[in-house]
């Protein structure tokens, strides 16, 4: 029974001291010390033993528990110092580290030149106004008297997504609606938004871009009134010394038509790169709201006048901050879009 119990205590301290979790610590506790263990089973059979053997056995019993207990304790106190080292360790903050540098975004270009502009507008008593880009042949193209079959239509192929609708080519069809919802009032509104043309993409063209188109329509609304508007747009935009300067152009939606320029505000019209020696820079184009597009609107035309304008805002991008090539806007390379 001596040798017995010897062993089990020999056996139970070695498992103590192999153990490096509280968990296995409690596993040896139970398998040894537990109501289930052999120590309890001697101890609980003592009843069966003579008057003499009781006390032997009983002491013996006895001590090989204390003596398990008492390693079982002082392992636990060292597990668990070594379990708070380990975490002490693998949860250091070494507070000395630089912090992380957060990049801070910004609007892409097109955006800030479209705030810009749109802003500009509103100074001037413009609302602004947005319409979808899966548009209606009837808004994109009829409306703004291109009738099917038009040859000019030609100049802005498109994307169709059947034969009734495509994606707009610009952003008139807004117009277009907006005149339809004013009934027959006046209305001075701006529409920016992406449009869509079939082209070759090259350094100046890409079959995605962007437009502000601008409306105003009235009573006694003359090509004076335009040509005022455009002139305080391009001197906000490009400075106070800028003039314009308006040549005759055709645009199926307003007659008579024009193309403007801007002198040139590298060489301030001597004649530079920029202006190929012109001391021009042709912005945009507009002109009188062609009648029948009034008509068509819900406007008599023969009380009720505007002015239309359109121009693309990579383009005025472009020009004001040096961009030589469209596709650096749609490329997203973030050394293109950091500088600005
Ligand atoms: C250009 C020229 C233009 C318009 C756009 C317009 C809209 C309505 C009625 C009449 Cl609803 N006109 N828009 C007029 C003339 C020129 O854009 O070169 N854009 C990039």
């Amino acid at each position: 029974m001596r040798e017995q119990l010897e062993t089990l205590q020999q056996e139970a301290i070695g498992l103590v001291e192999q153990a490096t979790t509280q968990k296995e610590l409690n596993d040896v506790r139970i398998k040894y010390l537990g109501k289930k263990g052999p120590i309890t089973e001697v101890l609980r059979g003592m009843g069966k033993l003579s008057a003499e053997e009781r006390p032997v056995v009983g002491e013996i019993a006895n001590s090989v528990r204390g003596a398990i207990q008492e390693r079982l304790e002082a392992r636990l106190e060292q597990v668990k110092e070594e379990e708070m080292a380990a975490k002490l360790a693998s949860e250091t903050i070494d507070v000395t580290l630089p912090g992380r540098i957060k990049r801070v975004g910004r609007p892409h270009l097109l955006q800030q030149v479209t705030d810009e502009m749109e802003d500009i507008f509103v100074g001037l008593g413009y609302t602004i106004a947005e319409g979808p880009e899966v548009e209606q042949d009837l808004f994109n193209f009829e409306m703004l008297n291109l009738p099917k079959d038009h040859p000019a239509r030609d100049m802005q192929d498109s994307f169709y997504i059947t034969d009734e609708i495509l994606m707009r080519t610009h952003t008139s069809p807004v117009q277009a609606r907006t005149m339809l919802a004013a009934k027959g009032a006046p209305i001075r509104v701006i529409c920016p938004g992406k449009v869509y043309r079939r082209d070759e993409d090259d350094a100046t063209h890409s079959h995605q871009f962007m437009q502000v188109e601008g409306l105003v329509v009235g009573e006694e609304i003359s090509m004076a009134d335009l040509k005022g508007t455009l002139e305080a747009f391009v001197k906000r935009m490009f400075g106070e010394a800028r003039e314009i300067r308006l040549r005759p152009s055709f645009f199926p939606f307003t007659e008579p038509s024009v193309e403007v320029d801007v002198s040139c505000f590298k060489c301030g019209g001597k004649g530079c790169n920029i202006c190929k020696q012109t001391g021009w820079i042709e912005i945009l184009g507009g002109g009188m709201v062609h009648p029948h597009v009034l008509e068509m609107a819900g406007y008599d035309s023969t009380v009720m006048s505007g002015f239309a304008f359109g121009m693309g805002i990579e383009r005025i991008a472009m020009l004001k901050h040096g961009v030589d090539d469209i596709r650096h806007f749609y490329t997203n390379d973030v050394r293109f879009s950091e500088q600005f």
